[in-house]
Protein backbone atom coordinates (compact mmCIF):
# COMPACT_ATOMS: atom_id res chain seq x y z
CA UNK A 1 0.00 0.00 0.00
CA UNK A 2 1.72 3.02 -1.20
CA UNK A 3 -1.33 5.99 -0.47
CA UNK A 4 -4.14 5.64 2.00
CA UNK A 5 -6.73 3.71 1.46
CA UNK A 6 -10.81 4.33 2.61
CA UNK A 7 -12.94 1.36 2.42
CA UNK A 8 -16.72 1.31 2.36
CA UNK A 9 -19.75 0.15 0.23
CA UNK A 10 -20.05 1.83 -2.91
CA UNK A 11 -22.75 4.36 -2.52
CA UNK A 12 -22.05 8.25 -1.35
CA UNK A 13 -23.66 8.26 1.79
CA UNK A 14 -23.16 7.99 5.42
CA UNK A 15 -20.19 7.46 7.66
CA UNK A 16 -18.09 6.35 4.49
CA UNK A 17 -18.79 9.42 2.51
CA UNK A 18 -18.09 12.01 5.49
CA UNK A 19 -14.60 10.65 5.78
CA UNK A 20 -14.15 10.83 1.86
CA UNK A 21 -15.01 14.06 1.90
CA UNK A 22 -12.75 14.93 4.72
CA UNK A 23 -9.94 12.87 2.92
CA UNK A 24 -10.55 15.49 -0.06
CA UNK A 25 -10.94 18.56 1.93
CA UNK A 26 -7.63 17.68 3.65
CA UNK A 27 -6.01 17.58 0.26
CA UNK A 28 -5.02 13.89 0.66
CA UNK A 29 -4.24 11.38 -1.92
CA UNK A 30 -6.15 8.28 -1.20
CA UNK A 31 -7.56 5.01 -2.83
CA UNK A 32 -11.45 5.38 -2.75
CA UNK A 33 -12.04 1.51 -2.29
CA UNK A 34 -15.68 0.63 -3.20
CA UNK A 35 -17.22 -2.71 -1.60
CA UNK A 36 -19.91 -4.42 -3.33
CA UNK A 37 -22.78 -5.69 -1.00
CA UNK A 38 -21.86 -9.08 -1.84
CA UNK A 39 -18.25 -9.21 -1.28
CA UNK A 40 -18.66 -7.77 2.15
CA UNK A 41 -19.69 -11.05 4.57
CA UNK A 42 -16.87 -12.62 3.55
CA UNK A 43 -14.35 -9.22 4.54
CA UNK A 44 -16.42 -8.49 7.81
CA UNK A 45 -14.81 -10.63 10.26
CA UNK A 46 -11.50 -9.23 9.20
CA UNK A 47 -11.84 -5.64 10.12
CA UNK A 48 -11.38 -4.26 13.38
CA UNK A 49 -14.59 -4.50 14.46
CA UNK A 50 -17.15 -6.02 11.29
CA UNK A 51 -18.18 -3.08 10.04
CA UNK A 52 -16.82 0.17 7.16
CA UNK A 53 -15.38 2.54 6.64
CA UNK A 54 -12.46 1.76 7.71
CA UNK A 55 -9.30 3.99 6.85
CA UNK A 56 -5.42 2.48 6.47
CA UNK A 57 -2.47 4.88 6.48
CA UNK A 58 0.54 3.27 4.80
CA UNK A 59 2.94 1.25 7.91
CA UNK A 60 -0.16 1.19 10.28
CA UNK A 61 -2.76 -1.11 11.33
CA UNK A 62 -6.80 -0.38 9.84
CA UNK A 63 -8.68 2.46 11.62
CA UNK A 64 -12.08 1.77 12.22
CA UNK A 65 -15.39 3.82 13.32
CA UNK A 66 -16.08 7.23 11.96
CA UNK A 67 -15.50 9.39 14.39
CA UNK A 68 -11.87 8.42 15.23
CA UNK A 69 -11.56 8.36 12.11
CA UNK A 70 -12.76 12.24 10.95
CA UNK A 71 -10.94 13.15 14.52
CA UNK A 72 -7.41 11.57 13.25
CA UNK A 73 -8.30 13.58 9.39
CA UNK A 74 -8.97 16.93 11.09
CA UNK A 75 -6.25 17.16 13.78
CA UNK A 76 -3.62 16.37 10.86
CA UNK A 77 -4.87 18.50 8.94
CA UNK A 78 -6.58 21.78 10.25
CA UNK A 79 -10.07 20.89 10.36
CA UNK A 80 -10.55 19.63 14.47
CA UNK A 81 -10.20 22.38 16.68
CA UNK A 82 -6.36 22.66 18.37
CA UNK A 83 -8.24 23.73 21.49
CA UNK A 84 -9.15 20.13 23.33
CA UNK A 85 -11.64 21.83 24.47
CA UNK A 86 -13.46 22.96 21.67
CA UNK A 87 -12.49 19.80 19.90
CA UNK A 88 -14.01 17.46 23.00
CA UNK A 89 -17.49 20.09 21.74
CA UNK A 90 -16.78 19.15 18.01
CA UNK A 91 -16.84 15.08 19.86
CA UNK A 92 -19.65 15.82 21.56
CA UNK A 93 -21.72 16.32 18.40
CA UNK A 94 -20.31 13.77 16.77
CA UNK A 95 -21.76 11.32 19.04
CA UNK A 96 -25.14 13.26 18.76
CA UNK A 97 -25.06 12.18 15.05
CA UNK A 98 -24.00 8.68 15.56
CA UNK A 99 -26.86 8.76 18.32
CA UNK A 100 -29.20 9.62 15.40
CA UNK A 101 -28.18 6.74 12.69
CA UNK A 102 -28.30 4.56 15.97
CA UNK A 103 -31.72 5.05 16.24
CA UNK A 104 -32.83 5.47 12.52
CA UNK A 105 -30.83 2.63 11.06
CA UNK A 106 -32.83 -0.48 12.65
CA UNK A 107 -35.97 0.92 10.90
CA UNK A 108 -34.20 0.33 7.43
CA UNK A 109 -34.70 -3.46 8.28
CA UNK A 110 -38.22 -3.28 9.11
CA UNK A 111 -41.03 -4.80 7.26
CA UNK A 112 -43.41 -1.82 5.94
CA UNK A 113 -46.03 -2.00 8.75
CA UNK A 114 -43.78 -1.65 11.07
CA UNK A 115 -41.38 0.79 9.77
CA UNK A 116 -44.09 3.22 8.86
CA UNK A 117 -45.46 2.90 12.87
CA UNK A 118 -41.53 3.22 14.34
CA UNK A 119 -40.58 6.26 11.74
CA UNK A 120 -43.89 8.32 12.38
CA UNK A 121 -42.87 8.04 16.47
CA UNK A 122 -39.45 9.34 15.43
CA UNK A 123 -40.82 12.13 13.59
CA UNK A 124 -42.89 12.78 16.66
CA UNK A 125 -40.50 12.80 19.35
CA UNK A 126 -36.81 11.83 18.80
CA UNK A 127 -35.81 13.48 15.62
CA UNK A 128 -37.65 17.17 16.78
CA UNK A 129 -35.47 16.51 20.36
CA UNK A 130 -32.50 14.99 18.32
CA UNK A 131 -32.79 18.44 16.49
CA UNK A 132 -33.28 21.18 19.29
CA UNK A 133 -30.15 19.36 20.97
CA UNK A 134 -28.00 20.04 17.60
CA UNK A 135 -29.78 23.81 17.42
CA UNK A 136 -28.63 24.40 20.83
CA UNK A 137 -25.04 23.31 20.44
CA UNK A 138 -24.13 24.91 17.37
CA UNK A 139 -22.79 28.25 18.76
CA UNK A 140 -20.85 29.18 15.05
CA UNK A 141 -21.90 30.34 12.10
CA UNK A 142 -21.74 29.49 9.52
CA UNK A 143 -20.18 26.67 10.47
CA UNK A 144 -20.50 24.40 13.68
CA UNK A 145 -18.13 26.07 15.51
CA UNK A 146 -17.62 29.30 13.38
CA UNK A 147 -16.42 30.58 10.24
CA UNK A 148 -13.98 27.46 9.61
CA UNK A 149 -15.31 24.32 8.51
CA UNK A 150 -14.38 21.15 10.05
CA UNK A 151 -14.73 17.39 10.34
CA UNK A 152 -17.65 18.22 12.70
CA UNK A 153 -19.62 19.81 9.83
CA UNK A 154 -19.11 17.23 7.35
CA UNK A 155 -20.89 14.88 9.76
CA UNK A 156 -23.88 16.89 10.37
CA UNK A 157 -23.94 17.90 6.24
CA UNK A 158 -24.31 13.86 5.57
CA UNK A 159 -27.12 13.60 8.79
CA UNK A 160 -29.15 16.46 7.32
CA UNK A 161 -28.83 15.34 3.84
CA UNK A 162 -30.19 11.52 4.30
CA UNK A 163 -32.90 13.19 5.56
CA UNK A 164 -33.98 16.26 3.36
CA UNK A 165 -33.65 14.67 0.29
CA UNK A 166 -37.61 12.76 0.83
CA UNK A 167 -35.90 9.73 0.54
CA UNK A 168 -36.57 8.55 3.99
CA UNK A 169 -40.02 7.16 3.35
CA UNK A 170 -42.34 8.42 6.40
CA UNK A 171 -40.08 10.79 7.35
CA UNK A 172 -40.91 14.49 6.02
CA UNK A 173 -38.34 16.18 3.87
CA UNK A 174 -38.96 19.44 5.83
CA UNK A 175 -38.34 17.24 9.25
CA UNK A 176 -35.40 20.07 10.41
CA UNK A 177 -37.16 23.05 8.84
CA UNK A 178 -37.48 24.28 11.90
CA UNK A 179 -33.83 24.22 13.25
CA UNK A 180 -32.32 27.46 11.14
CA UNK A 181 -28.62 26.49 12.86
CA UNK A 182 -28.66 22.93 11.44
CA UNK A 183 -30.02 23.80 8.08
CA UNK A 184 -27.42 26.66 7.97
CA UNK A 185 -24.74 24.41 8.78
CA UNK A 186 -25.68 22.11 6.47
CA UNK A 187 -26.40 24.36 3.50
CA UNK A 188 -22.67 26.00 4.00
CA UNK A 189 -20.68 22.80 3.85
CA UNK A 190 -22.72 21.98 0.43
CA UNK A 191 -22.19 25.45 -0.66
CA UNK A 192 -18.38 25.44 0.22
CA UNK A 193 -16.15 25.02 -3.00
CA UNK A 194 -14.10 21.83 -1.88
CA UNK A 195 -17.71 20.20 -1.24
CA UNK A 196 -18.78 21.07 -4.30
CA UNK A 197 -16.11 19.95 -6.36
CA UNK A 198 -16.32 16.34 -4.30
CA UNK A 199 -20.30 15.94 -5.11
CA UNK A 200 -19.86 16.64 -9.04
CA UNK A 201 -17.41 14.37 -9.36
CA UNK A 202 -19.96 11.75 -7.53
N1 LIG B 1 -19.54 3.15 14.90
C1 LIG B 1 -19.20 2.77 13.55
C2 LIG B 1 -20.44 2.17 12.88
C3 LIG B 1 -20.08 1.55 11.56
C4 LIG B 1 -21.25 0.94 10.85
O1 LIG B 1 -22.24 0.53 11.44
N2 LIG B 1 -21.09 0.87 9.53
C5 LIG B 1 -22.10 0.29 8.68
C6 LIG B 1 -22.23 1.10 7.38
S1 LIG B 1 -22.61 2.80 7.68
C7 LIG B 1 -21.68 -1.13 8.31
O2 LIG B 1 -20.51 -1.41 8.16
N3 LIG B 1 -22.68 -2.01 8.15
C8 LIG B 1 -22.46 -3.36 7.71
C9 LIG B 1 -22.35 -4.31 8.86
O3 LIG B 1 -22.42 -3.89 10.05
O4 LIG B 1 -22.21 -5.51 8.61
C10 LIG B 1 -18.67 3.99 12.79
O5 LIG B 1 -18.91 5.12 13.23
O6 LIG B 1 -17.98 3.82 11.79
Amino acid sequence: MSKPRLIYFDAPVSRGEECRLALHLAGIDFDDVRIKPADWPAMKEQTPYGAMPILELPGHPPLAHSNAILVLIGRRHGLHPADDIEAARHEGMMEHVEALRGVVAPTIRMAEAEKKAAREALVADFLPRWAQSAERNITGAPFFGGAKLQVVDLKIYMAVRWFIGGKVDHIPATIFDAYPKLMGVYRAVHDHPGVKAWNAKA
